[in-house]
C-alpha cells in the first residue's frame, strides 16, 4: 500500500481478516492515516519514507483520509471474513474424525504402513551410523599402519645411517 502524491494506492482495498496493511508514504509530502470515524486507524503524521502498518481483525469497511488533505486524500479498506471462515471450517474437520473412526483409522494405518517403508530408511541411517563406526575404526587401523610403517622406515633409514 504507497501513499503517493495525494492518493493512495490500491484504493479501494480489500483484504482478509487477519491482514496487515502497511502504508508507505513514497511521496516528497506529509500525509496521515486516519480513520474517517473511529480510532481503528491513527498513523499520525508520515513524512517521506516513513511507514504505517495497522492489523486489521475484523471484518468491515474501514474508511480513512489524509488530515493534511482532508478533500483529496480519501481512501477505503473492505476487510472480508474470509480468514474467520476459514476457521470455522477447520475446527469442524476435527471434529469429524470421531464420528468417522473407522475410515480415518484405515487412513492412518496406510500411513502406518508407509512409516514401515520409512523404518527401513532409519535402518539405513543406522547402518551408515554402523557404516561411519566401523569407517571410523578403519581409519584409526589406517593411520595406526601408517605410524608403524614410518617407524619401520624411520627405523630402516637410522640403522642404514649407523652401518654407513
Ligand atoms: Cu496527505
Amino acid at each position: 500500500m504507497a501513499i503517493t502524491d495525494f492518493a493512495y494506492a490500491p484504493n479501494p482495498l480489500t483484504i482478509d481478516a487477519g491482514s496487515v496493511v502497511t502504508w508507505s508514504n513514497t511521496s516528497g509530502q506529509d500525509h496521515t492515516v486516519t480513520s474517517d470515524s473511529g480510532t481503528a486507524l491513527a498513523s499520525g503524521t508520515l513524512g517521506p519514507g516513513d511507514s504505517y502498518g495497522n492489523l486489521f481483525d475484523t471484518p468491515g469497511t474501514y474508511s480513512y483520509h489524509c488530515e493534511i488533505h482532508p478533500t483529496l486524500m480519501k481512501g477505503t479498506i473492505i476487510v472480508t471474513a474470509a480468514a474467520a471462515t476459514r476457521t470455522p471450517s477447520g475446527s469442524p474437520a476435527p471434529t469429524p474424525p470421531p464420528g468417522t473412526l473407522p475410515p480415518d483409522f484405515k487412513t492412518p494405518i496406510t500411513t502406518v504402513e508407509a512409516s514401515p517403508s520409512e523404518t527401513p530408511g532409519p535402518r539405513p541411517s543406522d547402518a551408515r551410523g554402523t557404516g561411519a563406526s566401523s569407517s571410523g575404526t578403519l581409519l584409526v587401523v589406517g593411520l595406526l599402519l601408517a605410524l608403524l610403517i614410518a617407524v619401520i622406515l624411520l627405523y630402516a633409514t637410522l640403522r642404514r645411517r649407523g652401518e654407513g
